[in-house]
């Protein structure tokens, strides 16, 4: 027995842990992420209602600027700045991966906990302070960053002309220790996947949403080693007088642009793959029907996996690198839409002749795939060279990448939650509720992200703050009021979330073990599961998606409600 596997079943005949260890300092990876999904929430908050006031501003500019006084266009930097910033490395990751990869990989590979407990606990409070110093970072004199979530140099270097400018400086502080404290939890991610699978549990017979957490946690170990060198340079650019970025002293401002989508363009799919994911986990449970193309899938994520470290300049046409760099980097964006395009059509076949229900997860999972088809194909747009020099920086680029990141973040993310909620919680959501707050979601989702597209190819920048400004802009105006009140009536839409979410952890109906009739191994363990997880650990016979007969799979049909073990687990 491995150390940690010791741990845990010893701490599993071992409840007394006081208050303390038990829900703060703790090490069970099931309370881990439960740290990590609420400090997402919080930024969730924080990050989105910064929308509304940028939302405020672009619609109604004259009213924006006398009310707040204060959304001048360099607090408008800032709120650009931060609400990216914030919901990619705050919100995205804290709960795709901090949550829901520290949920389910020890639960789904039949272990008692992670690898490294103490190091994983190391990792959300590591993370925590990033947050701290992240919060703090609003208060320092000039405020936040405001050099774009991208912090591209000369701009992020400028401290050497004005002085310190804290805002920065923490916000590349605050980065440097969420990646310390990712790192950390992507040792545990790969090493608990590798070591502490129960028996029978092979490689090739692993959920897919393993599979693509464990392979984004490779592509952020990979990717972000140049972007913590970068960011060094950048400090020292700004604290120590160096110019590694700056051309008055032989720098080179496109070497961070080329470190920064270094990491960038695989970030993305650090966050996206776990969110497909789920998003097929959800699918096949409520279809009834084993996942069609298993294999494929999986070798497609590795695919993708590989060629996201050779697409990153196609952020970069119109950067003032050589255009000769172009075709290539066109090309092997093309080219990875390929396997997601097989991702894609995994998906629909699975759906294909399946005995769908639309409980709130799986209604959620549909919008998951939905979207991202449409996020997905405006994709082969930006990645063309000649079609971006017309559309680089625009609102169609900003409609782009919410389609896609809206989708594997909230789309995915919802439908995930919903999904485990009985086993994290140990009692169901309201449907009701769950499918009022779906739909809404969808219809004010696109209400707000379809009009970008075409407020982008009429020509609006994506940091214009004030569009009034422009005279070319000015025909486009009713379409951004349009927009800011989809907006607003798309975060009201997840009021029913809230109300669902807090009532069903306190007086929702109790969960039975497996109240979806699911085939994977977390669906074994009491709901919620307690520390260690799993009573005895399960021998693995065969795949979770591997059932008796072809087509509508037998195993999935309650026959016998009281029937705890997932078939995975039976010969
Ligand atoms: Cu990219």
């Amino acid at each position: 027995m491995s150390d940690a596997a010791a741990t845990g079943a010893r701490e599993a005949h071992h409840e007394e842990l006081g208050f303390w260890r038990t829900y703060v300092f703790s090490t069970d990876h099931k309370t881990i992420a439960k740290q990590y999904l609420s400090l997402g929430l919080f930024w969730a908050i924080v990050g989105g209602l910064m929308t509304y006031l940028m939302r405020w501003q672009l619609a109604y500019p004259d009213t924006a600027a006398p009310v707040w006084g204060f959304i001048a266009p360099d607090f408008y930097n800032m709120l650009v700045t931060m609400h990216g910033t914030i919901m990619v490395f705050f919100v995205a990751m804290p709960i795709l991966l901090g949550a829901f990869g520290n949920f389910l990989i020890p639960l789904m590979i039949g272990a008692r906990d992670m690898a490294f407990p103490r190091l994983n606990m190391l990792s959300v409070w590591v993370f925590t302070l990033s947050s701290l110093v992240l919060l703090v970072s609003f208060f320092v004199p000039g405020g936040a960053a405001s050099a774009g979530w991208t912090g591209y140099p000369p701009l992020s270097a400028k401290a050497v002309y004005t002085g310190v400018d804290w805002g920065l400086n923490l916000w590349l502080l605050a980065l440097a220790l969420e990646f310390v404290s990712f790192l950390m939890g992507g040792i545990n991610f790969l090493t608990t996947t590798i070591n502490l699978r129960a028996p029978g549990m092979t490689f090739f017979r692993l959920p897919l949403i393993i599979w693509m957490q464990i392979t984004a946690a490779v592509l952020f170990m990979l990717s972000v080693g140049p972007l913590i060198a970068g960011a060094v340079m950048l400090l020292m650019d700004r604290v120590v007088g160096t110019t590694f970025y700056l051309p008055e002293g032989g720098g080179e401002p496109l070497l961070w642009q080329h470190l920064f989508w270094f990491f960038g363009h695989p970030e993305v799919y650090v966050i996206l793959l776990p969110g497909m994911g789920m998003a097929l986990e959800v699918l096949a449970v409520f279809s009834r029907k084993p996942i069609f193309g298993y294999r494929a899938i999986i070798y497609s994520t590795i695919a993708a996996g590989m060629l996201s470290f050779v697409v990153w300049a196609h952020h970069q046409f119109l950067s003032g690198m050589d255009p000769r760099l172009a075709m290539p980097f066109s090309i092997t964006t093309i080219l990875i839409s390929v396997p997601f395009a097989l991702i894609v059509f995994a998906m629909i076949a699975t759906l294909w002749r399946a005995s769908i229900s639309f409980p709130t997860p799986m209604l959620f999972a549909l919008g998951t795939l939905s979207v991202f088809i449409i996020g997905g194909l405006t994709g082969i747009f930006n990645g063309s060279a000649p079609v971006d020099i017309y559309i680089h920086d625009t609102y169609f680029v900003v409609a782009h990448f919410h389609f896609t990141l809206f989708s594997a973040t909230v789309f995915a993310g919802f439908a995930g939650l919903y999904f485990w909620f009985p086993k994290m919680f140990g009692r169901m959501t309201n449907e009701t509720l769950g499918k009022i707050h779906f739909w809404l979601t969808f219809i004010f989702f696109n209400a707000v992200f379809v009009p970008m597209h075409f407020v982008g190819l009429g020509g609006m920048m994506r940091r214009i703050a004030n569009p009034m400004q422009y005279e070319f802009l000015i025909p486009l105006q009713p379409m951004n009021v349009f927009i800011t009140v989809a907006s607003i009536l798309l975060l009201l839409s997840q009021i029913p979330f809230v109300i669902n979410f807090f009532w069903s952890m306190v007086r929702g109906r109790l969960a039975a073990r497996n109240p979806w009739q699911a085939n994977t191994l977390e669906w074994s363990a009491p709901s919620p599961p307690p520390h260690g997880n799993f009573e005895t650990i399960p021998t693995i016979y065969r795949s979770a998606y591997e059932y008796s007969s072809p087509g509508v799979a037998e195993d999935w049909l309650p026959q016998d409600r009281s029937v705890p073990m997932p078939a995975a687990t039976q010969k």
